[in-house]
């Protein structure tokens, strides 16, 4: 302690006045003190959400992958919502989108929330077995910003994204006829009279269920349908898929030995098919057929395969 005092008393006399000369200058240059205090900052929120493909407010779908089935949403599908979002404070994106199912009246028959939060403005729906009666395929999106003041999101209600029905910039879902109804992916065929106009829940007869009988002279188309509720039978609301269909891949069978026919009552196979590469098919009489018998068509089965 004696030290120190010692020490100090030993201060050279030029530092102790530079430091008095420097707080002179500091009292002598300002004087401390606050503003009052600004409303809060806010931020542009030029929260936006915008086509890629256009630039105008609104949203781009397209398939991801091979389209199941031309014309149709089909279970197993992939279809991808792809946006940009603006956010000139910027502002992460924080964009949702929920998937909603209707029916062909337009009544939701419920949500599936996108699980993925943000996948670099684009979303991925894998489309997954719909509702009964499901017929088209909407959704909302909530194009906001994850952060900010103001944080107003931007709501696009899209009824019907086959028919780009509520896209502020109109564009549809590319590749789906008339939006709707959704495919289960599940195809059943049938054989029915031309004259019978078969379609879905009219009730007409199915010659490939094996109960009527076919004749020589009758005309008959095959149909193909989506059979949603795999019980075989073209129900109310079951799409015709017919249109879909690779007609060369389409060919009608003679099926059996024919032994009814048959004069020993033995029979043979036919040795060609019916028909190949249509889709209707009149029951010749014998000199027409291509079942290389004498008794022509007569017989044996019918069956077709696409
Ligand atoms: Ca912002
Ligand atoms: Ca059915």
């Amino acid at each position: 302690m004696e030290t120190k005092m010692n020490n100090k008393k030993r201060r050279p006399l030029k530092k102790i006045a530079l430091a008095i000369a420097l707080a002179g200058y500091a009292y002598g240059a300002a004087f401390a003190g606050t503003t009052g205090t600004s409303a809060t900052i806010k931020g542009l929120d030029a929260s936006t959400l915008v086509a890629p493909s256009s630039g105008l407010l609104g949203v781009d779908f397209s398939f991801v992958g091979t389209q199941k089935t031309s014309g149709f949403i089909t279970v197993g599908d992939k279809i991808q919502v792809a946006y940009h979002h603006g956010d000139t404070d910027g502002d992460a994106d924080a964009t949702a989108v929920v998937w909603h199912w209707y029916n062909a009246g337009g009544t939701s028959l419920g949500t599936v929330t996108d699980s993925a939060p943000v996948e670099g403005e684009t979303y991925t729906f894998n489309v997954t077995a719909p509702p009964v009666g499901a017929h088209h395929l909407g959704a909302v999106i909530t194009g906001n910003s994850a952060t900010g003041d103001p944080r107003t999101p931007i709501v696009l209600t899209i009824a019907d994204i086959g028919q780009g029905v509520g896209n502020p910039n109109g564009e549809p879902l590319p590749d789906v006829g008339g939006g709707g109804p959704i495919i289960s992916g599940t195809q059943a065929g049938g054989i029915f009279l031309t004259s019978s106009s078969a379609t879905a829940g009219s009730g007409a007869t199915n010659y490939g269920a094996g109960v009527a009988v076919p004749k020589i002279g009758d005309v008959f188309e095959l149909k193909v349908w989506d059979d949603a509720n795999s019980n075989g039978i073209w129900d109310t609301g079951e799409a015709d898929l017919t249109s879909t269909l690779t007609v060369a891949n389409v060919t009608w069978n003679l099926g059996g030995m024919a032994a009814t026919a048959d004069s020993a009552g033995t029979g043979a196979a036919a040795a060609a098919p019916a028909a190949t590469s249509v889709l209707t098919y009149t029951i010749p009489v014998n000199g027409s057929s291509h079942s290389g018998q004498t008794w022509g068509d007569q017989g044996y089965t019918l069956r077709v395969s696409w």
